[in-house]
C-alpha cells in the first residue's frame, strides 16, 4: 500500500509537469503564431483560438486535476471529493464556452459544423462526460445512493472516467492534426510546436491515468 501511494504521487508530479508544459506550448502557439485569443472578435482566427485553449487548458487539464484530487489535495476525504466534483464542473463550464467558440467560428466563416472525426469524438466525449458527472453527482453527492450501490458503481465510475480521459486526449490530438493539415503547416517550426503540444497532452493523459490506476479506492 505504501509503495503504491508513493509511486502514485510521483505519477501526479509527472502529470502536473506535462500538463503545465502543454498549456505553455499551446499559449505560445496561439499567441505567437496564431494571432491571439478573443471570443468577441471580428477576426475568426482569434475566435477559433478560444476553442483549443478552453478544451485543453480548461476542460482536459481540469478534468485531469479533478481525477487526481484524491492524490494531490492534502485534505480530508470529503473535501477531496468536493474538489473532484467542483473541478469537473468548472472544466465542463469552460468546455461549453470552448465548444460555443468553434460553432461561432464556423458561423463566421460559413463552414459546416460536425463534419470531422475530431468533432464526432470530441462531442461524444463531452456529452458522455456530462452524463458521467450527473450520474456521479446523484450517486455520490446528492441525494446519494446506498452504500452497497455506491461501492458497486465505483469501479464503473473510475473505469469509465479513465476511458473518457483517453477519449478527450484522442479528440485533442485529432484536433491538432486537423489544424496542422488545414493550415498547411507541414515542415514549419509551428508544426513541430504543435506536435510537442500534442505529445505533452498525451503524456498528461497517461500520467493522470496511471496515477488513478495505481491508487486504491475506498
Ligand atoms: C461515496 C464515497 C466513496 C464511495 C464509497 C463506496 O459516496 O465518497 O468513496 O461512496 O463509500 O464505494
Amino acid at each position: 500500500v505504501v509503495v503504491y501511494r508513493r509511486s502514485a504521487s510521483r505519477l501526479t508530479i509527472g502529470a502536473h509537469l506535462f500538463g503545465v508544459l502543454a498549456i505553455v506550448l499551446m499559449l505560445i502557439w496561439l499567441l505567437h503564431y496564431r494571432g491571439g485569443i478573443e471570443y468577441d472578435s471580428d477576426n475568426p482566427a482569434r475566435v477559433f483560438n478560444v476553442h483549443p485553449l478552453l478544451m485543453f487548458c480548461g476542460f482536459i487539464f481540469l478534468a485531469g486535476q479533478a481525477m487526481m484530487a484524491y492524490k494531490s489535495v492534502p485534505a480530508a476525504k470529503e473535501a477531496q471529493k468536493a474538489v473532484h466534483m467542483v473541478l469537473h464542473l468548472i472544466g465542463i463550464a469552460l468546455g461549453i464556452v470552448g465548444i460555443a467558440a468553434v460553432f461561432k467560428f464556423h458561423d463566421m466563416i460559413g463552414a459546416e459544423d460536425m463534419f470531422s472525426l475530431h468533432s464526432w469524438i470530441g462531442l461524444t466525449t463531452f456529452i458522455m462526460l456530462g452524463l458521467q458527472w450527473l450520474l456521479g453527482f446523484f450517486t455520490y453527492m446528492f441525494p446519494k445512493a446506498s452504500l452497497g450501490t455506491r461501492s458497486r458503481m465505483m469501479p464503473w465510475h473510475v473505469s469509465f472516467g479513465r476511458a473518457l480521459l483517453y477519449m478527450a486526449v484522442a479528440a485533442a490530438l485529432t484536433g491538432l492534426m486537423q489544424r496542422e493539415t488545414l493550415l498547411n503547416l507541414r515542415g514549419h517550426a509551428e508544426s513541430r510546436l504543435i506536435n510537442f503540444t500534442g505529445l505533452c497532452i498525451l503524456l498528461f493523459g497517461i500520467f493522470v491515468d496511471l496515477s488513478v490506476a495505481l491508487a486504491h479506492h475506498a
